[in-house]
This record gives C-alpha cells, sequence and structure tokens, in this order.
C-alpha cells in the first residue's frame, strides 16, 4: 500500500480533565477551571487548564496560588486522594466512556493515552468515497482547517480539479468522518475533542493541535514542507528527548525543514540503518508504522516522588509507601482481571535514591504470579531494602514506583475469586535467585553517540528521566549501542517470605504511552511534564 492510500485520524480531547470535572458538576461550566493534585506548597501543581483559563494567561506550568493572581475568579479542582496519593479513577472511566464511541466507527483503533487515540480510517473511507462523496463539503465541515490552503478551496479542488490527487480526496472524506466522530463524542459524552488527519501518525499528531480546542486539522501530503518550515525537531515523537538533541548537534538544524537536505547515506554514516531509514522518511512526511488495535493499557503503573525533605528516611516509611502503591496496584490489576479477563505476569519496582548527593534511579523487573495486595507489597520493599538500605540503617528514597504488564489471557475465567484464594494459599511458593539489571552511579556511562530516548539516567536529576516514545525496534538498538545496563545476579540470601519470585526476572516492554504519569508532591517540578515516563529496561 502506498504511504498516502491510509487516512489516519487522532482524536484527542481537550483539555481533558477540566471537562470531566465540568461534567460532574455543571455549575462549573463556562468558568476558567483547572485541576491542581493539591499539596500544601503554593497551591498545588497544576495538571489541566480549561481554554478560558488560558485566555486568562493561566498555563499548566504554574502552581495554584500563581492560577489565582492570574485570574482570581479560577475554580481549582482537586485531584482526588486515596492512600495519599492521586486517585485518577473519574478520568480513566471518562477516557474508556470515549474510547467505547470510538469503537463503534472502526476496529482499528489504537488509545495512546488516557485521551488520544488513533483511528485507521482507510477502509472506512474506501467504502464511503462512491456513495457519500457529496457529503465532502463545507456545509458538514464547519469545524475543519487544511494545512496551506483555505478549506473551501481544498474542498472545491477535491470536487472539481481533476488533478487533484486521489489521496486529498481521501483526506476530505477523513475529515468528514473525522467531524461525525467527534460530534458522536460530544452527544454521547458531553466532551468536545480536537482532530488530526493525515496519511499517518506522525503528522496526524503534528496537526491534531493546530485548531484547537474542538476543530480539526487535515493535513494534505503536499503541505508537510509547510508544517514543518518552522516546525522545531522536538515537536516530532521519538525527537523530543536527548535523540532529538543530539539529532540537531550532529546535523546542525533546529528545525524539522532543515532535515530534508540530507540523504539517506549522510544518514546512514551518523546513525543505524533503521534510525537513518526513518529519519529520511519523517523528513518527508512519511511515517510507515501502522495504527495497532490497543484498547487497554499494556501496563498498570503508580507511583510517588519524595523530593527534597520529603525522602524517605525510615524503613517504616518505606513500607508504607510500597505498601500504599502495592494496595493500588493490586485494586487495579482485580478490576482489569474482571474486565479484561488477562493476568499481568511482570511487575517492576523503580526507585530513585540519594548517593552522593546526586539521585540514582533503577528498576529491578521481577516475575509476578500473585495480585495479593500484602505480597506484592512485601515483594516492591524486599527488593527495595535490597538495593537501597544504607550501612547506617537508614534509605535516602526519593521516588518510589510499581509497574505491573506482560498481561496473558487469564485461561481460569470460570472462578476469578477461585484465582485470588489459590494464590492466597500457596504459601510455599519457592523464592528463587533474582536476576536483575542495575544502573549504579559507578557503572553508568553517557555516551557520546546519539541515542534514541532517553535510557540513561543522569545521576543529577531523576528529572531527567522522561523519555520520547520511540518504537521499540529503534530503542533495542539503543541497548546495544550503549552499554549503561550491568547484569548482577543475586545469591540466595533474599530474605524469605516472599513467595511471588520465581526462577528468573526478564525485562518487562512497558508501554511508555499507555503508562499515566503524574505530579504529586514535588514542588520543584513543572507539573506538565511525566518524570518518570518509562522504565529504564526496556
Ligand atoms: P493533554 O492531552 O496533554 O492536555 P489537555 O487534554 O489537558 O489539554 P489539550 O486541550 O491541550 O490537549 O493531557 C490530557 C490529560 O492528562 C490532562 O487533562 C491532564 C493529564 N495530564 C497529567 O496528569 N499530567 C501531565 O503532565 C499532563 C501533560 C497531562
Amino acid at each position: 500500500m502506498a504511504h498516502t492510500e491510509r487516512v489516519v485520524i487522532l482524536v484527542d480531547m481537550d483539555c481533558f480533565y477540566c471537562q470531566v470535572e465540568e461534567k460532574l458538576d455543571l455549575s462549573l461550566e463556562g468558568k476558567p477551571i483547572a485541576v491542581v493534585q493539591y499539596n500544601a506548597w503554593r497551591g498545588g501543581g497544576i495538571i489541566a487548564v480549561n481554554y478560558p483559563a488560558r485566555e486568562k494567561g493561566v498555563t499548566r506550568h504554574m502552581r495554584g496560588d500563581e492560577a489565582k493572581q492570574k485570574c482570581p475568579e479560577i475554580v481549582l479542582a482537586r485531584v482526588p486522594e486515596v492512600r495519599g496519593k492521586a486517585d485518577l479513577t473519574k478520568y480513566r472511566e471518562a477516557g474508556k466512556r470515549v474510547a467505547e464511541v470510538l469503537q463503534t466507527f472502526t476496529p482499528l483503533l489504537e488509545r495512546a493515552s488516557v485521551d488520544e487515540a488513533y483511528l485507521d480510517v482507510t477502509e472506512v473511507v474506501r467504502k464511503r468515497m462512491n456513495q457519500d462523496f457529496e457529503k465532502v463539503c463545507i456545509d458538514n465541515m464547519q469545524n475543519t482547517y487544511v494545512v496551506g490552503c483555505d478549506t473551501k478551496d481544498f474542498l472545491y479542488n477535491v470536487h472539481n480539479d481533476k488533478e487533484y490527487s486521489e489521496s486529498n480526496c481521501r483526506l476530505a472524506m477523513g475529515g468528514l468522518i473525522a467531524e461525525e466522530i467527534r460530534a458522536n463524542i460530544y452527544n454521547k459524552t458531553g466532551y468536545k475533542c480536537s482532530a488530526g488527519i493525515a496519511h499517518n501518525k506522525i503528522l496526524a499528531k503534528l496537526v491534531c493541535g493546530l485548531h484547537k480546542p474542538n476543530k480539526q486539522t487535515i493535513i494534505p501530503q503536499e503541505s508537510v514542507p509547510e508544517l514543518y518550515k518552522h516546525l522545531p525537531l522536538r515537536k516530532v515523537k521519538s525527537l523530543g528527548g536527548k535523540f532529538g538533541d543530539a539529532l540537531s548537534e550532529q546535523l546542525k538544524i533546529t528545525n524539522m525543514g532543515e532535515l530534508i537536505r540530507f540523504s539517506e547515506r549522510e544518514l546512514t554514516k551518523r546513525f543505524d540503518g533503521k534510525t537513518a531509514n526513518w529519519l529520511y522518511n519523517v523528513a518527508r512526511g512519511i511515517d510507515l508504522e501502522p495504527v495497532t488495535v490497543r484498547l487497554i493499557s499494556k501496563s498498570i503503573g503508580c507511583c510517588k516522588k519524595f523530593p527534597g525533605r520529603n525522602a524517605l528516611i525510615t524503613s517504616e516509611s518505606v513500607e508504607h509507601w510500597t505498601s500504599e502503591l502495592a494496595s493500588e496496584i493490586s485494586e487495579r490489576l482485580s478490576k482489569d482481571l474482571e474486565e479484561n479477563n488477562r493476568r499481568a505476569k511482570q511487575m517492576v519496582v523503580s526507585f530513585a535514591q540519594e548517593i552522593n548527593k546526586g539521585d540514582v534511579s533503577s528498576s529491578r523487573t521481577l516475575p509476578l504470579n500473585t495480585y495479593d495486595q500484602i505480597k506484592i507489597a512485601q515483594c516492591a520493599f524486599d527488593t527495595i531494602k535490597k538495593f537501597c538500605l544504607r550501612a547506617d540503617g537508614t534509605y535516602k528514597i526519593k521516588f518510589l514506583g510499581i509497574s505491573v504488564g506482560n498481561f496473558e489471557e487469564n485461561k481460569n475465567t470460570s472462578n476469578i475469586t477461585a484465582f485470588f484464594k489459590t494464590i492466597r494459599d500457596s504459601k510455599n511458593l519457592e523464592k528463587s535467585p533474582v536476576s536483575t539489571k542495575t544502573i549504579n552511579k559507578e557503572n553508568m556511562s553517557f555516551p557520546t553517540i546519539p541515542i534514541l530516548g532517553e535510557f540513561q539516567l543522569s545521576p543529577e536529576s531523576v528529572e531527567n528521566k522522561v523519555c520520547t516514545d520511540l518504537n521499540s525496534t529503534l530503542s533495542k538498538s539503543v541497548l546495544s549501542l550503549n552499554e549503561i545496563i550491568t547484569e548482577e545476579k543475586s545469591s540466595d540470601d533474599d530474605d524469605g517470605n516472599v513467595s511471588i519470585y520465581s526462577a528468573t526476572t526478564e525485562e518487562l516492554n512497558e508501554d511508555t504511552k499507555s503508562l499515566i504519569y503524574y505530579e504529586d508532591i514535588y514542588p520543584e517540578s513543572i507539573a506538565s511534564q511525566p518524570v518518570f515516563k518509562k522504565n529504564i529496561l526496556t
């Protein structure tokens, strides 16, 4: 299939958490709103701002108090807390309802986050091209913009200009479908959204936000140079992190428009074959990554930061927080088992600790064969204890996270309760040596070769762990390039009673996009930046 055959729509909800709050409290409608994850430090971190509040200058990077100064009438809705942590349930549920509507349009639906999904509507477009093309008109596409030309001219051309490319006719039909999808979402859920319509995911994503809120944008392939002319490299998926920085430095370019100057040969001299080919294509607006059917997250995770004076020092506090995280994970796993009839087989325990005044982060991947909260907590605590307990009997933990993944279909569908019971009763599961991969401050090297994504972890700051979403194929080549991970095998000295350990551990291929990380208590950081979006072991 030619790369311009496909029609991809990205649907992205507008100021999603704010809309959810508005729907739950109709008195908020039309008012400036921001959603904060409350903490005592300057009114908490803002994670979502609605459009009336944006007009008053409120941004996601502000604290609650700052937002109040900018816009005194702003309503600050607090993310609820359960177990001392943010509870995102209502936003997740709202996202699910939107996904259910999207599913009625095509089964080729890839949920990219709580409020974003790609739809491959190529087949839908093909079927409707003959019977419905007359409906592709300005009256039905009042909220549609086109990159590089006026919407009316674009629609005139697709109907009247025989030379106008067929691919543009398909995009125009995609635009009509996107209008229908958005109207349907609004009618069924009350939520507004924006959309990008393109021949691929990268372009759909880039144009989706051009006319937010409640609007949509089509990008004809010939308008790619116009879009790229002043587009910073970092705006493109996978070029937002260190790889983008390295690319910029190596090629001495800052925007996408400049990338087209480099032949594939030149790129191959600097990057491995796959990366060079990907760069060559993306510079021309070509992205072959398919829309992969994904309706539920590939992993479930939660985390908590303990910055500055909040660092966990005592064994009791570490135990308390691992237990809180385990409790959330266990609860969400139980719900997931019921809803999706699948079981997670692996767990990743992540932590950051202060060593020699620098923050060092690591993860341990373990098999998971119980959903029992106490056992998960015990396992996580044992792991943390093993790697973080200092000679003086204290800890200095700045971040804790537990995520689970590698789901398999639950074969025992008849009795889910029995599953939990069986696991609880299985006291005699044996502990075994655990193979882990560790990044230590000592062994960590920072290669000068460009990397894809941000796999290494700066000892200076956990914040640097924000990574880009590069597809796993590309990501893997990074690991082979950069010898930043060393293998450690533990001896038999893991102290007992950890029944969920089994023979060996493997890497957990986490789906970075599906993890939702959030600001908790971290005064120094920008709430909008997920701080631990990816496990270092991919
Ligand atoms: P976004 O889609 O990034 O933003 P948004 O929907 O609030 O606004 P826009 O109209 O510009 O798309 O994020 C979706 C939701 O995810 C957002 O409403 C709140 C939440 N979120 C966080 O919890 N932490 C974050 O760092 C970000 C970026 C978002």
